[in-house]
């Protein structure tokens, strides 16, 4: 007999179905199963209390890790619907309850009738049902007209049905959730990181005004509140804590044809651009058309201005994107009914009429404070002007240094102890800090296949920002020219004689600034190198420990707990305070031997980071650069810079 078609969405099997498959092909929901993917299972979360802020409704959220790693999210927003879905139908016809529904259904999403759409989004918009499925278990409390519910559920499977387990204030509404990531899914040794959640948790404050959020890790007793006034002029002024500013924060909001914009506005005297967009919450890394319609507002609006005030003369060129940008701090965000993203990843958003939008709702109110401010409009100019100025300056030394290393790297530097092997798929590079390193280096290499640069200690003392001076450096100049590819638009892959460059500095404050410099360095001349894989950090180990007649090396202080523990007390502990004091057959055997070591392949990721901490390394304000100094030098190990 054939079998009655129903009418009815067969809810209950379609979780079920999306359950397996979630659970089968996890990178499509939540990226993978590293340790980004265990955080975007928080943010997925996250974003349903953030969504029924943005609704509204859900003034504090609370976040709390506990000690076995589990998760619970807690918001007062209006509760998940107790109650029969209006649509979904379980296998035998009968109405799944709502919560079953937004837990395990996938793509069913929060939200439903009364109009409202989801503006806050994880990284794959896949909603609630996604992290459930992930989870060994799950368990949803749900206060609302003053009763309190609870369902619980095992790897996305509901437990039941949903139970009344006690009462609440009448007005007492919201919804926690709570789950612990399943370790068949997630393999990894990983958990939570808390300075990556803080982030994250920060920024969705920012763009969140009037929510409070609180994060609280048990597992290490801290915890930290969000709560920003002023939304994002508080973030811009974040930004800026630390810099000279040329004028208030200038904030614009407007809402044109359903799409919400706001952006924040404030020039300080420093070298760099730091702007942020924001589509739904979600940071566009790589930007889009709001963060464009931002950029060429202004940049329109300050020529416009200038023009206008005689501040450029007739025969005086334009300011370019570049000068208007040399000193901005800014944050544009949009909330968009439907954002169009590049990619499932989410970064750039796509959607033009945003841009026309931004670009409009921006001239409006930046030229309005331009024309009520004209003090503070000449102090942009002036800004610009020394920009372009100081731009062309390096543009011409650039091309000197360009065409003059392109001369020099006919003639390798006499420090470089080269290899003899030609096949770039089999040399190495190693960049090694300070002359006595370098000499360990040289003798306790593999001649065949691997070349040694040494650099002196501190590459560049100068204490201002402009790159464009690393280029004029003895120290630099040779690593151009023992590199052969020349570097920024003369960048030739072809000619590069290593296959691997590998840096190597010392694991101390020094080092981790050599280190920054040199990835900061590849990253704005050589980005190439980096993202074919070409770049490498060494791990030179942080102690040996001798015992009777074995020696062994470690690489982190947990390591070295744990061996001396193994071997019992009995050792003989050496901490290796730089690569200096390793003879060359140690320096060989635990950092260059291609049988033994670690190698850190550099990403852009960590080069961008980098960029951005070589900012703060060579800024001006002196505090900050001490403080980064002294927080960051114990975790240098981690790449964490
Ligand atoms: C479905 C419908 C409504 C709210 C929610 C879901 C909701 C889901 C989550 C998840 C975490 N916090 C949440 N808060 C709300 C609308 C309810 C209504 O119309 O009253």
């Amino acid at each position: 007999m054939a079998e009655k078609k129903n009418n009815y969405d067969v809810g209950s099997i379609q979780a079920l179905e999306g359950i397996e498959h979630v659970r089968k092909r996890p990178g499509m929901y939540v990226g993978g199963t590293d340790i980004k993917a265990l955080h975007h299972l928080v943010y997925e979360v996250v974003d349903n209390s953030i969504d029924e802020a943005l609704a509204g409704f859900c003034t504090s959220i609370n976040i709390t890790i506990h000690s076995d790693s589990s998760v619970t999210v807690e918001d007062n927003g209006r509760g998940i619907p107790v109650g029969p879905h209006p649509s979904k139908k379980d296998a035998n016809g009968k109405p799944m309850e709502t919560v079953d529904v937004v837990m395990t259904v996938i793509g069913a999403g929060g939200k439903f009738g009364g109009g409202g759409y989801k503006v806050s989004g994880g990284l794959h918009g896949v909603g609630i049902s996604a992290v459930n499925a992930l989870s060994e278990w799950m368990t949803t409390e749900i206060k609302r007209d003053g009763k309190l519910w609870k369902q619980e559920y095992k790897r996305g499977v509901p437990q039941g049905k949903i139970k009344q387990i006690g009462k609440t204030e009448k007005d007492e509404n919201g919804t926690k959730q709570t789950f612990k990531f399943d370790k068949q899914i997630f393999t990894e040794d990983i958990d939570y990181r808390f300075d990556t959640l803080v982030q994250r948790f920060r920024e969705m404050a920012f763009v969140t005004r009037g929510v409070t959020i609180k994060f609280v890790d048990e597992r290490a007793e801290r915890e930290m509140t969000f709560y920003f006034e002023g939304g994002l002029t508080s973030f811009v002024r974040y930004l800026n804590r630390n810099r000279e500013n040329l004028h208030p924060v200038v904030y614009v909001e407007k809402e044109m044809e359903g799409i919400g914009i706001e952006a924040s506005i404030q020039y300080t005297d420093a070298y760099t651009e730091s702007v942020y967009s924001f589509a739904n919450t979600i940071n566009t890394i790589d930007g889009g058309t709001h963060l464009t319609g931002l950029r060429s507002s202004l940049t329109r609006v300050i020529n416009d201005y200038a023009r206008k005030n005689g501040l450029l003369k007739d025969a005086d060129p334009n300011f370019s994107g570049d000068d208007t940008r040399e000193g901005l701090t800014a944050i544009v965000s949009v909330k968009h009914p439907n954002p169009q993203f590049e990619s499932q990843t989410k970064v750039k958003l796509m959607n033009p009429e945003v841009q026309t939008h931004v670009t409009q709702a921006v001239a409006e109110g930046f030229s309005t404070f331009l024309e009520e401010n004209p003090q503070a409009a000449r102090a942009i100019v002036a800004k610009c002007l020394t920009s372009a100025r100081a731009r062309d300056a390096a543009r011409k030394a650039r091309d000197l240094v360009i065409r003059k290393s392109a001369l020099e790297s006919l003639t390798l530097p006499g420090k470089l102890a080269d290899c003899s092997e030609r096949d770039t798929s089999k040399t190495e590079l190693y960049i090694v800090e300070g002359d006595s390193a370098g000499g360990s280096a040289k003798q306790g290499r593999d001649r065949h296949f691997q070349a040694i640069l040494p650099l002196r200690g501190k590459i560049l003392n100068t204490e201002r920002a402009r790159l464009d001076k690393i280029l004029g450096n003895n120290e630099v100049k040779a690593l151009i020219s023992a590199l052969g590819t020349g570097i920024g638009d003369n960048f030739d892959l072809e000619g590069l004689r290593y296959g691997r460059i590998i840096i190597m500095t010392d694991a101390d404050v020094d080092g981790s600034h050599i280190r920054t410099l040199l990835l900061t360095f590849f990253f704005r001349y050589m980005p190439k190198l980096i993202e074919e894989g070409h770049l490498y950090i060494a791990q030179p180990p942080l102690y040996r420990i001798a015992h009777k007649n074995t020696v062994k090396y470690v690489y982190s202080d947990k390591e070295k707990d744990k061996a001396i523990k193994e071997l019992g007390e009995k050792v003989n502990l050496q901490r290796y305070k730089g690569l200096g004091e390793m003879n060359p057959d140690q320096l060989w055997e635990t950092t260059m031997n291609p049988g033994n070591r670690t190698l850190l392949l550099v990403t852009i990721d960590d080069a961008t980071e980098a960029d951005r901490t070589f900012d703060m390394l060579m800024g001006d304000a002196v505090d900050p650069r001490k403080k980064f100094i002294q927080t960051h030098a114990k975790s240098v190990r981690n790449l964490d810079i």
